[in-house]
């Protein structure tokens, strides 16, 4: 995309820097050729090494992750192996559940909230601790030590995530060196290759450390092999291959490192296995290493170019660009937070997204955790675990829209897997037929509540996991799957719902409970805190959610008529969503006070987004007390985490505010977006780089409500550009252009033959199409 002269913009860009002269890089007085400045536009990259984890830069091919630090006389490259986990499979379930579930029901219906809670707490709630010992942790650390160089400068450390390849330029000694990274999903290996401007250059030691100093480490000739078995014995056993391979000079093994002095140029190959998924980790990162050294650094450059732009070259956005795209990426983030507007580093955000999940979630793999794959230490925030109340299914909000159905693959089999625990927890915890998950799980999927009620009280976790499996059958129309593997998990699902929910004493009506809204809090009558009741909000829309596309499933592949009786039954007794006094749709069935009223979870609008129970068509008064909802949170601070902010982003697409939606991408990247663009949620959290990409594509298009809407929250500020790609509901691939803030074509590719409607404003137009056919229209949805 060619960059626009907008020398105000430079100008301003620069003035907003000089305000503060520490975010000043050193490279903004070099000048760059236009060629360069063209290249930049899907490239992070900064004139300095990252100093802080945090800073690195991420490459990955769904299981084998590096961080790159990029320092000139000492590089590190911090590794992560999706499997590496510390933990085992353990039993969480409270023997004395299931007289603990009748005492506490009774509690709830009788407004004892406090009370009910000690007693879940102490006869529902398993213990788990979230410890070194139950934790996803790094694969360890690759350092390349260089020594001393003299005279260093010119600078660079980018990602390209047009060819997720990572590199590292500089001038030292007289002399240019290049390093680059990636990590190939063909060849599952990580490649560092270094390269300097003169023969005989390049010197180094190579050593591969874990923290803990429990690795076994051994060197032979030009390989090297780090060995533990983590967790202290209770873990996965790892095992990580190194070979290097010099051109030219010499090189020397022993102890933990080796050393090459005076090759012309050097590549790093490094494999790495668990056994996790079975099978002896040292035969496995052997053979990758056997067949990755069979081929020439630029066989395994290419191939892994072309694997990876076959996901990332199928959808494209242009919302813009100014003279921004000359500078660094984290000047470019700090001169948005002094209010500078920069639309490229939207679309790259947008771009990043969908390079986070092509490189974190490969079919095959285990899902995309907390952190993707990347994390540094042996101890994560929440164990960089699967939390399922909201996180893991942000992670795969983009995955259909943006065109990766495939890679939504690895969470989907992730909810198949869940099932066998599920099942043991619906029985022996509650008592119940069908499926259950709690909040969150790990690699050995465990269902049962555990923690504290505020947040483990929650047994929906598998109910809202369904609605992926929903969604993948939309987007691809593939009926044997549907039939064949997802049904069966709805159907459980819903059995356990139906077994689970009971009559409230009061109105008659089906609720569920004990839960809790995730992870918020009431005031009580007398003013004490409390989260769990009978029938909060979120669990009732989930419940309705599931119940509705599990009913049109069976009926799609014709199969259980008489459960299907008995799920319609249970969905006309379930007790129905309200709006509240003050116009907000309530978050409980009673109007309690909030105790945090800008908690970031606002899960009651679960049928706004992800879910379709609340449209403009059909309900729009609902529509309007979703607004008020999310309006009253932010206007209590709501939206403080990152996700919490990609969410709110999606509501506002829903309810078509493109004005509302933008404002809150312009706070993402204020507030909550690092300088390598990662999400924070001290340090960093994966969801709401997913979350906001998927918001961004929801602000262009969507078709949650049964036709393919064009642009339904297009804010004024992308007044031109164009989105190639995107997926819509129903098989179809779409094409939209813009100009002056008004659509000025849009072609809609069928992938499966349906019939759809599109709509552009108030504008409605209805095709039959043919499969594999292109539609194209004009401004007016006219038909060419
Ligand atoms: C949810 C959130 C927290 C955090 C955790 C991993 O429970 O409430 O903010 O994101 O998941």
């Amino acid at each position: 995309m060619p960059v626009k002269n907008h020398f105000p913009q430079v100008f301003i860009l620069l003035i907003l820097l000089q305000l503060n002269s520490s975010l000043i890089p050193a490279c903004f007085a070099q000048e760059k050729s236009h060629e360069d400045i063209t290249g930049n536009d899907l490239k992070i990259w900064l004139t300095r090494p990252a100093t802080e984890w945090e800073n690195a830069l991420p490459v990955g091919n769904g299981r084998l992750g590096a961080m790159i630090f990029g320092g000139i006389e000492k590089e590190r490259i911090q590794l992560n192996e999706e499997s590496l986990w510390a933990g085992r499979e353990l039993d969480y379930h409270n023997p004395r559940s299931l007289e603990g579930l009748i005492e506490v029901r009774r509690l709830l219906f009788e407004g004892r909230f406090v009370e009910a809670e000690k007693t879940a707490q102490e006869k529902i709630m398993g213990d788990k601790k979230n410890d070194e010992t139950h934790s996803y942790q790094t694969l360890g650390d690759l350092i390349l030590d260089f020594g001393r160089y003299r005279g260093k400068g010119d600078y660079r450390r980018e990602l390209d995530i047009e060819t997720a390849i990572a590199t590292v330029t500089y001038q030292a000694n007289w002399t240019q060196y290049t390093r680059e990274i990636f990590s190939s999903a063909p060849d599952q290996v990580l490649v560092v290759r270094l390269s300097a401007g003169r023969s005989n250059d390049i010197s180094l030691t190579v050593r591969l450390s874990r923290p803990g100093n429990r690795a076994k480490i051994e060197t032979g000739g030009n390989d090297m092999i780090m060995s533990e078995h983590t967790g202290n014995g209770i873990g996965v056993k790892m095992v990580t291959r190194l070979k290097a391979v010099p051109e030219g000079g010499t090189l020397v093994s022993g102890g933990d490192s080796i050393r090459i002095g005076n090759a012309n140029s050097v590549v790093l190959l490094l494999t790495a296995a668990t056994d996790y998924h079975g099978g002896d980790p040292g035969d496995i990162s052997a053979k990758q290493m056997e067949l990755a050294s069979s081929k020439s650094y630029d066989e395994l450059k290419k191939s892994h170019i072309t694997d990876y732009r076959q996901y990332f070259k199928r959808v494209d956005l242009n919302i813009g660009s100014t003279d921004a795209v000359y500078f660094p990426t984290d000047a470019r983030i700090d001169a948005m937070k002094n209010g500078y507007v920069d639309p490229q580093l939207m679309e790259l955000y947008f771009q990043f997204g969908r390079y986070l999940l092509i490189s974190s979630s490969r079919p095959g793999c285990l899902p995309a955790n907390l952190q993707g794959i990347w994390a540094d230490g042996l101890t994560l925030p929440w164990s960089a675990d699967y939390h399922i109340n909201i996180n893991i299914q942000m992670n795969y909000w983009p995955a259909e829209v943006t065109n990766l159905s495939e890679l939504h693959m690895p969470f989907l089999e992730f909810i198949n897997d869940l099932s066998e625990d599920g099942r043991k927890s619906a029985r022996d915890v509650y008592g119940c037929k069908g499926i259950v998950a709690h909040y969150t799980t790990d690699p050995w999927h465990f269902t049962e509540p555990t923690g504290m009620i505020g947040y483990g009280m929650w047994p929906m976790g598998i109910n809202w996991s369904c609605r992926h499996l929903w969604e993948h059958y939309l987007y691809t129309g593939d009926k044997a799957w549907l039939d064949t593997f997802a049904y069966p998990i709805m159907k459980e699902a819903s059995e356990f719902c139906m077994d689970w929910l009971v009559k409230d004493p009061k109105t008659g009506r089906l609720v569920s409970g004990p839960s809790i809204s995730p992870e918020n809090r009431f005031l009580t009558s007398d003013g004490q805190k409390a989260s769990m009741n009978m029938g909060p909000t979120m669990d009732q829309m989930i419940i309705w959610d599931l119940l509705n596309y599990t009913i049109r499933t069976s009926g799609i592949i014709g199969r259980d008529d008489a459960f299907r009786n008995e799920m319609i039954k249970t969905l006309e007794n379930l007790s129905p969503v309200r709006i509240g006094s003050d116009g907000r749709l309530m978050e409980w069935t009673e109007e309690f006070e909030e105790a945090e009223p800008g908690h970031r979870h606002i899960s009651h609008l679960y049928g706004l987004h992800p879910g379709s129970q609340i449209t403009k068509q059909k309900n729009p008064e609902f529509l309007e007390a979703a607004r008020k909802t999310i309006e009253h949170r932010l206007s209590h601070g709501g939206g403080h985490t990152g996700w919490s902010r990609a969410w709110i982003i999606n509501f506002f697409a829903r309810l078509q505010d493109g004005e509302a939606a933008y404002d809150n991408i312009l706070a993402l990247l204020r507030k909550s977006t690092l300088h390598n663009l990662f999400d924070t949620h001290p340090p960093f959290q994966i969801d709401g780089n997913f979350g906001a990409t998927a918001g961004i594509a929801e602000m262009l298009l969507q078709s949650h409500a049964g036709e393919i809407h064009l642009l339904p929250a297009l804010p004024s500020a992308w007044k031109n550009g164009y989105i190639h790609g995107l997926c819509a509901r129903g098989g179809f691939e779409v094409d939209i252009d813009w100009e002056e803030g008004k659509l000025k074509k849009a072609v809609v590719l069928s992938k499966l033959g349906n019939d759809c409607q599109i709509r552009y404003g108030e504008k409605v137009t209805s095709i039959t199409t043919i499969e594999g056919r292109r539609y194209e229209f004009n401004s007016k949805l006219e038909m060419r």
